[in-house]
């Protein structure tokens, strides 16, 4: 075919509307809104010729969270483990799911849950035993999934090994007087002993805690059993590098590298944060955030990968960094999760206008290779977030935005988190903090796989009970697969469509107006698809024509798994329901 698509992509000549109005009485509320695609200037920006043949294997997988704690307890202590996920690993071919990430695993006294490691290279017993792991990736490679395991570099439990050695240190002739960050603190007039700075946890409180042992300061970015390490110290780096050779050897896919912009704290620690801007929040982590010296620590464990292979991944966690910064992860061979999705509602109502905006911003980045998230560990699900009823169309439009995608498990099913209000939470953040509010306990709760008692997931009393609100009877893995409109199968054959050749470039262009519906069109060479979703809490009518182009085939819906040949000039969306239309010639 190989047809001009700027001209086909011309909806309304020189961008002047020129779309009919049909006044159809739905409900009395449906109104008509006309969208117009502006071509020119954003598919310059976007359309980079993806090659299919030439993309490497993260780029054309979905990324699936597990949270080994929540997904599967194979012995009935009520906590998810090792031998639960590789008995479930033929789920993932089941929806087409290629690669999975674990959450930690590792050996530690899960202070918090696994991202306070205490021996980097032992699995926690509660997950099993380095053979477990073994044979999960034996029996992942056999079913072609990809593994990708969490790296917690920034800090280790203090009851790591180097912790107990660098606080019984005497001097700077031990090889561990310097692989933490220790400070010797303030001595007032009255003898009290206070922390060099104003420096902030982000869990809350002081970044300091005095430890006895060594009588100094040590500084902590989350928890005080989660002590900072210090990158400033070759040593550590060393260390830490054998630790990623030794999950390489393991066979490893790649790394996601936990909580990057805490890695360096400002040199100078004499610095106090300042008084915030009147009408501003304070910026907590001004000195202990985003600090240049990362990016060479990010090329250095680039490097060390690349030692095994050139195609394995480094995912970057950086939750709210600058544009710059994150065009410099990417310089120095990671890929940073680009997260602001997962805040859409906060920032903007989750508007079409907002979900627009949010989505070019993450694609703004010249060249580079995108990626979209919306749930994880640490947020509410996407139906607790948006609402039940536009779980299915985030859905959509995480697997048909362009670049790498990243599910939650459990999000497939659309479910709920657990309802938690009024017993004690189990989060140390809320703890901690003191905050309820804080308590990400809600997200953390089990998998759902069927209709049996603990939904499947434990024969035991599991850590965070299932509740009633989930409707775990139904919303359930087992009881989804017989519904061919559930949310499980919607998924499954979102998994499907984003593998036509359109969905694995990078081309897209968005109307130059946006309304209450988020529309965007996905290409190639060969075939055009239209994506529209009703974010609104209203039914929409829109006309869609394109020029002489009026109509499609609605290849999918979240509402019917009936294809069908639509009119352009009149589409009708419930609130919350979402289409991808084939485009005719
Ligand atoms: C894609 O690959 C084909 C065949 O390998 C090649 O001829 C073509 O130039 C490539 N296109 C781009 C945009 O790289
Ligand atoms: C792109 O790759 C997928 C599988 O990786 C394949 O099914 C499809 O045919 C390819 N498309 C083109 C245009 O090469
Ligand atoms: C971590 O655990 C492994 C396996 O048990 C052990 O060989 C190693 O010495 C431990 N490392 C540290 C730093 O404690
Ligand atoms: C910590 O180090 C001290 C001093 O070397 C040692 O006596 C103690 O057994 C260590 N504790 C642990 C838990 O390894
Ligand atoms: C010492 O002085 C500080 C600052 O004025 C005060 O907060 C602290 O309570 C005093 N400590 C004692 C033991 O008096
Ligand atoms: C927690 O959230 C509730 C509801 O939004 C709010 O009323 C309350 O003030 C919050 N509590 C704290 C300690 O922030
Ligand atoms: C639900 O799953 C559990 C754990 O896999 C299994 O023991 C149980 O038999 C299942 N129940 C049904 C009704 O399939
Ligand atoms: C969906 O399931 C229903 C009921 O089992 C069945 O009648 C229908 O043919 C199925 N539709 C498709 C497209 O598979
Ligand atoms: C999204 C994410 O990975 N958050 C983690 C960041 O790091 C802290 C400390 O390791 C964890 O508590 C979060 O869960
Ligand atoms: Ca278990
Ligand atoms: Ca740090």
């Amino acid at each position: 075919m190989g047809k001009d698509t700027k001209q086909k992509l011309g909806f309304c000549e020189g961008n002047k509307c020129a779309c009919l109005m049909f006044l159809v009485v739905v409900g009395a509320i449906a109104a008509v809104v006309c969208v117009t695609l502006l071509v020119e200037d954003i598919r310059d920006i976007y359309d980079h010729g993806e090659n299919n043949s030439s993309l490497k294997w993260w780029q054309k997988t979905i990324i699936y969270q597990i949270y080994p704690r929540s997904f599967q307890d194979s012995d009935g202590d009520g906590i998810g483990d090792l031998k639960g996920i590789i008995s479930r690993l033929d789920y993932f071919e089941y929806i087409h799911v290629d690669t999975i990430w674990l959450s930690p695993f590792f050996e530690s006294p899960m202070k918090d849950f696994g991202y306070d490691v205490s021996n980097y290279t032992a699995i926690a017993k509660v997950f099993g035993t380095m053979e477990d792991f073994d044979e999960l990736m034996k029996q992942a490679k056999k079913r072609g999934i990809r593994v990708i395991i969490d790296f917690v570099p920034n800090h280790s439990s203090t009851e790591h090994d180097w912790f107990n050695r660098s606080r019984h240190a005497k001097d700077d002739k031990d090889p561990f007087w310097d692989f933490y960050v220790w400070n010797d603190g303030i001595t007032l007039a009255n003898g009290t002993r206070v922390p060099p700075n104003n420096w902030q946890s982000v869990f809350g409180g002081p970044a300091w805690e005095l430890d006895s042992v060594r009588d100094m300061f040590y500084y902590h970015a989350y928890l005080t059993s989660q002590a900072d390490l210090n990158y400033r110290n070759p040593k550590v780096l060393e260390k830490i590098g054998e630790v990623i050779r030794f999950w390489m050897t393991k066979g490893v896919d790649g790394l996601r590298i936990d909580a990057i912009p805490h890695l360096f704290e400002a040199k100078d620690t004499s610095l106090n944060l300042p008084e915030p801007e009147p009408g501003e929040g304070p910026d907590l982590y001004l000195y202990t955030q985003n600090q240049p010296e990362i990016f060479d620590v990010v090329k250095q464990w680039r490097k060390i990968i690349d030692e095994f292979g050139s195609d394995r991944f480094l995912l970057a966690e950086a939750f709210g960094i600058s544009r710059e910064d994150r065009r410099k992860y990417y310089e120095a061979g990671s890929v940073p999760f680009y997260f602001q999705l997962i805040k859409a509602k906060a920032r903007c109502c989750a508007t079409a206008a907002c979900l627009q905006g949010i989505i070019q911003e993450g694609l703004d980045i010249s060249g580079s290779w995108p990626n979209f998230v919306i749930g994880n560990h640490d947020n509410l699900r996407i139906a607790d977030s948006m609402g039940q009823k536009y779980a299915d169309a985030m859905n959509l439009m995480l697997l048909t935005l362009p670049g790498t995608p990243t599910s939650y498990y459990g999000e497939e099913l659309g479910m709920k988190g657990g309802d938690y209000k009024g017993l004690p939470p189990k989060d140390p953040k809320a703890i901690t903090s003191g905050n309820l509010n804080n308590s990400r306990d809600s997200e953390r709760n089990p998998m759902q796989w069927n209709s049996s008692t603990n939904a499947g997931f434990t024969s035991g009393s599991p850590w965070l009970p299932i509740t009633k609100n989930t409707d775990y009877k139904n919303v359930n893995v087992e009881s989804m697969k017989t519904d061919n409109t559930s949310s499980l199968n919607l998924y499954r054959r979102l998994a499907e469509i984003r593998q036509l050749p359109a969905f694995r470039t990078t081309n897209i262009v968005f109307p130059d107006k946006v309304g209450k519906v988020l529309v965007y069109e996905r290409y190639d060479d060969q075939t055009s698809y239209l994506i529209v979703i009703n974010v609104d809490s209203s039914p929409q009518r829109l006309d869609l024509r394109a020029g002489d182009i009026t109509t499609g085939v609605r290849i999918f819906s979240t509402k019917s798994v009936i294809e069908e040949r639509i009119e352009l000039g009149n589409v009708f969306l419930q609130p919350g329901e979402g289409v991808i239309i084939r485009m005719d010639d």
